[in-house]
């Protein structure tokens, strides 16, 4: 099984190529003829006009070239679509301006993981505006589309973490939703997806009555509370996340209380509100959010 992303690499060096080759004919000849008539006095060019040889041959050469990239890229697209057979699916839904991944039942945002040498089929949607999923090193670019399902097919060779974007300008926050995906091995895999699945740890602290006695709980589930908001990502496991706001922060106790204490500040349009809330209230609920793991 070839990576798609290798394949797509592999047609955009051969095209290159081509572009290349052309490129230094034509650039060539153009050098060529300056220099060569470098001397000459003569005003008017020589005309061509009704030599049919010729036009034949300046309009086949570039039919032609176009006719090879065309089938080279013919050739990649069924290599992608059908050599992978997936042995996992993903939903991920693009929201402004972060990402949902839902495994079954588990759902989870922002940093999304894959088991090595197994081909991801991912489903894509959109929740609001169009976005591109688009994780370079694993697999192309497609648009998410409200009220359309896409699919893309990611496959890891080596254990790594692989850097994203949303690719199609999504409005204001459009270049801080970035997504993390983590390949790693099966077994290590099979860990993770069970830990996501399992509810929140019941924790009971200061910093759990603050979030459930405010707005937060209107816009974030947290597994096992009484929090099911779906207009944010859900919080279960945030705590195991490296980022916050889909890569605008790392993690940490510290950064979440500077994300929790004004989002407008670190993703200004972000749509989450500056909750206010007083700063023993901020330091309590960024630790039960760190805890969250
Ligand atoms: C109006 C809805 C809304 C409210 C109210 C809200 N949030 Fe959010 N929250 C969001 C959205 C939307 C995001 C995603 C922001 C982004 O990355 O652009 C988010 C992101 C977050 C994140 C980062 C999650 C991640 O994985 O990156 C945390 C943590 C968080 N919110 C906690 C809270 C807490 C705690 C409260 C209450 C004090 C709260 N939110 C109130 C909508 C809301
Ligand atoms: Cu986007």
């Amino acid at each position: 099984m070839r990576p798609p992303a290798e394949s797509i690499g592999n047609l955009a060096v051969i095209v290159g190529a081509i572009a290349l080759l052309i490129f230094v004919a034509v650039e060539g000849a153009l050098v060529y003829v300056v220099w060569r008539y470098r001397a000459s006095r003569t005003t008017t060019p020589a005309l061509f006009e009704g030599h049919t040889r010729l036009e034949i041959a300046w309009t086949a050469i570039p039919a032609l070239t176009l006719v090879v990239v065309f089938a080279l890229m013919l050739g990649t697209l069924g290599e992608i679509g059908a050599a992978l057979e997936p042995g996992m699916r993903v939903r991920a839904v693009g929201h402004q301006w972060w990402w949902e991944f839902t495994y079954g039942d588990v759902v989870t945002a922002n940093e999304m993981h894959i088991p090595v040498g197994t081909a991801v089929e991912v489903d894509l949607l959109s929740a609001d505006v169009n976005h591109s999923f688009w994780v370079p090193e694993l697999g192309g670019k497609i648009d998410m589309i409200p009220g359309q399902t896409n699919h893309v097919r990611l496959l890891a060779r080596r254990a790594g973490v692989y850097e994203g974007q949303c690719a199609e300008f999504c409005g204001v926050e459009h270049a801080w939703m970035r997504i993390r995906v983590v390949a790693e091995p099966a077994d290590e895999f099979a860990r993770w997806l069970a830990a996501q699945a399992a509810p929140a740890a019941a924790a009971a602290t200061d910093g759990e009555r603050v979030f459930m006695a405010n707005t937060c709980v209107s816009c974030h589930a947290i597994r096992g509370t009484p929090a099911t908001g779906r207009a944010g990502p859900d919080l279960t496991h945030v705590g195991a996340r490296a980022t916050i706001g889909a890569g605008v922060l790392p993690q940490g106790v510290a950064d979440l209380r500077e994300w929790l204490a004004d989002p407008q500040r670190y993703k200004p349009g972000s749509l989450m509100p500056r909750v206010p809330l007083s700063g023993a209230d901020l330091d309590a609920v960024a630790a039960y959010l760190a805890a969250l793991r």
